[in-house]
């Protein structure tokens, strides 16, 4: 006879501490666990000697090496299976009831034939292994613009990496209580060890899902165990899944970096930024003024992810849901990120950097001389002639470091604040060899809007796939939006008029495109530091009326500065270079609106009238 199910028997059906008081987190885990079939279950506290074990057993099994710690104390090596280094947007689905609800740039499968197709594949999936159950807050800990999901992965890498990304294990419980509301994650790297088989270093599959079930808000992972496709809080969750419930709440969750910004006079700006992986948002966040910026200071609040929702007083306030950076290694240095290096000092995991001969880690772009000898990612001797002769990386172009916020000496006082910061200024960017120039002002929220949703950026080793093509990449969402594009813009557009409506003063918005080249080959633009340089200009275009604000210059597509707008001290960059990456070539950019026009015609159905009104404006503009 069946015994009705009490909290005690379900606790210990799932060998869960007494402290989880939560009936239905209890029984859903006793249910993947009943699928899913793993020899053991483990809660994860999220303690820093849990943390030290689980480290410990990873490099036990092979996964992790443990780098020298007089050189890079309490920081481990993982080198992946060389298949699976990238997240995977082919083989990520937003399974919703309806087809249009997920729109044509997201792959869609009804929810019912995607649940059929992973029921097989997950049955069994964790035998052999421990089941994690990693409960985690996006967001500080009880901040009302904050959310928890909990993820169950047989990772034990997903584990450890989810203790620096975000707040994990008790914490994110106590929060849960009783009946507090959670995302559910399921992850398995789809790679039973049966019959007390030996396990490889980098378990995974080669079938790959990544799947998003918008309507019930779950996430699914089969095959993978890297970044973006296993660490479910990240791309999954806070922008998915989040980005469904903003549209239903009235909020955002954007692909956006968040920073603060302190001028001489002491007076501190907020400014968000999208830009796509791996094209500087990392250092971008942890800028560092240049020469001739004396007095200004910049502080990150997050480098990769907002969750924006606007305040009592008409304002948006933006919070990082993550607690950790999950940045790209390669060509991060003391010149392109001081912060960050200072940052990856101690409690890092890499994952497939080189090691070097003395139990430390090097990647492209560390220095400008390489070691005479390394290991590579994939466990190959790597020297300087190798790589001459082969072309080999010692790293791979998408190695990545995961470490805590914490480690970061440039972190924002208020980067942990529950209320988040208010925001002065939207920025996008892509990376683009032609075409757009260094920086724009958008005259309006709704020009702003049509100027994010039509970026393009050149594509780069942060997703599998063919590298260096431009594609349209809106609001630097394309591979993240849990919904129907077309619908994102409504939404974009509509609580812009919210509360414009409301009277509020609405962030101010601007496009930058730090990577025109030359006739060589060759960026113009120096970037990192030198970004100041632009943002000095912005913060003076959000005050519009203060004394001191350069006023550029109208064009067609908004306004830009002049050469002499600019703050030049300390850098040497001509006014005939600054020409080269401002201008608007009349050519170039009539080809660039037939791309706005594909866009638009893919994305047709739902298409805000807004968007094509202004197209048509901005054309005639350019052809006058
Ligand atoms: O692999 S992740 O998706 O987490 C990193 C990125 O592409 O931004
Ligand atoms: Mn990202």
């Amino acid at each position: 006879m069946n015994q009705p199910e009490t909290l005690a028997s379900l606790q210990a059906s799932v060998h869960a501490p007494s402290h989880v008081i939560h009936v239905q987190l209890l029984a859903w885990v006793r249910d993947i666990a009943s699928l899913t079939q793993p020899d053991s279950i483990y809660w994860c506290d999220g303690s820093q000697a849990e943390y030290d074990r689980l480290c410990g057993e990873l490099v036990k099994a092979g996964t992790f090496k443990k780098l020298s710690d007089a050189k890079r104390p309490n920081s481990y090596l993982a080198w992946s299976d060389p298949t699976d280094v990238a997240r995977v947007e082919d083989r990520t689905y937003i399974c919703c009831e309806k087809k249009e609800d997920a729109g044509p740039t997201n792959n869609w499968m009804a929810p019912d034939e995607m649940r059929a197709t992973l029921q097989p594949l997950f049955t069994g999936s964790m035998r052999g292994r421990t089941m994690y159950v990693v409960p985690f807050s996006m967001g500080p800990l009880g901040s009302p613009i904050a959310h928890i999901g909990v993820e169950l992965s047989d990772s034990p890498y997903v584990a450890v990496n989810m203790k620096i990304m975000t707040r994990m294990g008790k914490g994110a419980l106590d929060v849960l209580g009783s009946n507090g509301e959670f995302v559910p994650c399921v992850h398995t790297v789809g790679a039973p060890l049966l019959n007390n088989a030996k396990d490889v270093a980098w378990p995974c599959n080669k079938t790959k899902y990544i799947v998003h079930y918008p309507e019930s808000r779950e996430i699914w992972s089969y095959g993978s165990g890297y970044g973006g496709n296993a660490l479910l809080g990240k791309k999954c969750f806070a922008l998915r899944i989040a980005s469904t419930m903003g549209k239903r709440d009235g909020w955002l969750a954007e692909h956006m970096l968040i920073l603060g910004v302190t001028n001489p006079e002491g007076k501190k700006y907020h400014v968000a930024a999208a830009f796509p992986s791996a094209c500087g948002k990392t250092n971008f966040a942890m800028l560092i003024p240049p020469k001739g910026f004396e007095g200004w200071s910049v502080t990150t609040i997050g480098d990769d992810i907002a969750w924006i929702k606007p305040g009592a007083d008409g304002r948006l306030y933006a919070i990082n849901p993550e607690a950790g950076y999950f940045g790209v290694a390669p060509g991060t240095n003391d010149q392109s990120n001081f912060n960050c290096m200072a940052s990856l000092k101690r409690d890092v995991i890499f994952t497939n950097v080189a090691l070097t001969d003395n139990d430390d880690v090097w990647w492209e772009g560390m220095t400008k001389t390489p070691p005479a000898h390394l290991i590579d990612w994939q466990g190959n001797d790597w020297t300087p002639e190798i790589a001459g002769r082969t072309g080999a990386k010692a790293a791979h172009p998408n190695a990545r470091f995961t470490v805590a916020a914490t480690n970061n000496p440039a972190l924002d006082s208020a980067w942990d604040d529950p209320k988040g910061v208010a925001i002065d200024a939207f920025i996008f960017g892509g990376r683009r060899s032609t075409t757009v120039p260094l920086v724009t002002e958008a005259r309006n929220w709704e020009e702003g809007v049509y100027m994010a949703a039509t970026m393009g950026s050149e594509t780069t080793a942060a997703a599998a796939g063919q590298q260096g093509i431009v594609r349209r990449d809106p609001f630097a969402m394309l591979p993240f939006m849990g919904y129907n594009m077309s619908d994102y813009f409504a939404h974009w557009l509509g609580l812009g008029k919210k509360l414009a409506d409301s009277g509020a003063k609405l962030p101010k918005i601007f496009t930058v495109n730090w990577f025109r080249k030359d006739a060589n080959g060759k960026f113009v633009w120096p970037g990192f530091g030198d970004n100041m340089r632009v943002m000095a200009w912005m913060l003076e275009r959000v005050d519009a009326n203060s004394n001191n604000a350069k006023e550029g210059v109208e064009h067609v597509f908004g306004v830009s500065p002049r050469y002499g707008d600019l703050n030049w001290n300390g850098l040497d960059f001509s006014e005939a270079q600054f020409n080269s990456v401002i201008s608007i070539e009349r050519d170039a950019w009539v080809a660039e609106m037939k791309l706005h026009g594909e866009l638009f015609e893919q994305l047709t159905h739902r298409l805000p009238a807004e968007l094509p009104a202004i197209k048509a404006k901005l054309e005639s503009k350019l052809q006058a």
